[in-house]
């Protein structure tokens, strides 16, 4: 099998199932190399009532400084959580420098949900957010970060319709083909794929209730499982499969996160 080295760019969050300590472990059980270059390291993610957080764009400088000397190259880019808006800046740099032929970039903007940004962030960060997707390939949006992105003011338990709009209208910021997660239809939920001009959808039943950390979770195995079968209706619905099941297996009195490593164990080939 042809092997692919994935690039992952997102935060190191000591306590919370959430960016790296999620995306390592599902990349390699999908059997795909990932390094590395954590942006931020923080207690804990910042759904906590307190973090600490210590921002890595220093670093990451000297690491591409050393990266360049190796000549390493990568062949995705999987970008997370990244902390602040200079390590956007660092991102593109990392494109640039390290990007083996054909590399892809993948990025999930990972700022809000439920329609509001998550507590770190501002209208500065969706700004450059808004500017690092022109680099992408493939984006992974919820529709609140879909509507921050296309300057559309969200909706509450949005029609299939209404996220269409905005979909289309985030396209004419970015080529990026667009993955939004967590759309919603009589009682499905689901991702609703842009490509080439046309939508397709995979939806999948809708479990009662949501957790933190979920979209990391799917943005893992989606970017593991396309980089191997280069079809996103499978990434996606085998990324879906692991969201429920790690839904599943959690136990409601576990409040951060999910029993992803549960369903990893019992994940079938
Ligand atoms: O799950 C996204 C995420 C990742 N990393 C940190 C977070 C969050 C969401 O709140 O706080 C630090």
């Amino acid at each position: 099998m042809l092997s692919k080295r994935i690039l992952t760019m997102q935060d190191l969050s000591c306590v919370g199932q959430c960016s790296l300590t999620v995306a390592l472990p599902v990349l390699s059980a999908f059997g795909v190399e990932t390094c590395v270059l954590p942006t931020a390291i923080l207690s804990n993610h910042t759904m906590f009532k307190k973090w600490s957080c210590l921002d890595l764009t220093g670093e990451a400088h000297n690491i591409m400084s050393v990266w360049e000397e190796n000549s390493f190259k990568f062949d995705t880019f999987y970008l997370g959580y990244l902390g602040s808006a200079p390590l956007m800046d660092v991102a593109k740099k990392c494109f640039k420098n390290f990007s083996a032929d054909g590399a892809k970039v993948i990025i999930d903007p990972a700022f809000g949900d439920n329609g509001v940004l998550y507590p770190a962030f501002d209208e500065k960060y969706v700004a450059a957010m808004k500017d690092l997707i022109k680099s992408a390939d493939i984006i992974l949006p919820n529709l609140t970060e879909a509507c921050f992105l296309s300057g559309i003011e969200y909706e509450q338990n949005a029609s299939v319709e209404f996220a269409e709009k905005v979909i289309k209208k985030l396209s004419s910021i970015t080529s990026a083909v667009i993955v939004l997660t967590g759309a919603e239809k009589d009682g499905m939920i689901g991702e609703i794929i842009y490509r080439n001009g046309n939508f397709s959808y995979v939806w999948a039943e809708k479990l009662p209730k949501r957790y933190h950390g979920t979209g990391d979770i799917f943005a893992a195995a989606f970017t593991a499982e396309y980089v191997q079968s280069g079809s996103f209706k499978k990434a996606c619905s085998v990324a879906g499969e692991l969201v429920a099941e790690s839904i599943k297996a959690t136990d409601p009195s576990h409040p951060y996160g999910v029993n992803f490593e549960y369903a990893l164990k019992n994940l079938k080939k």
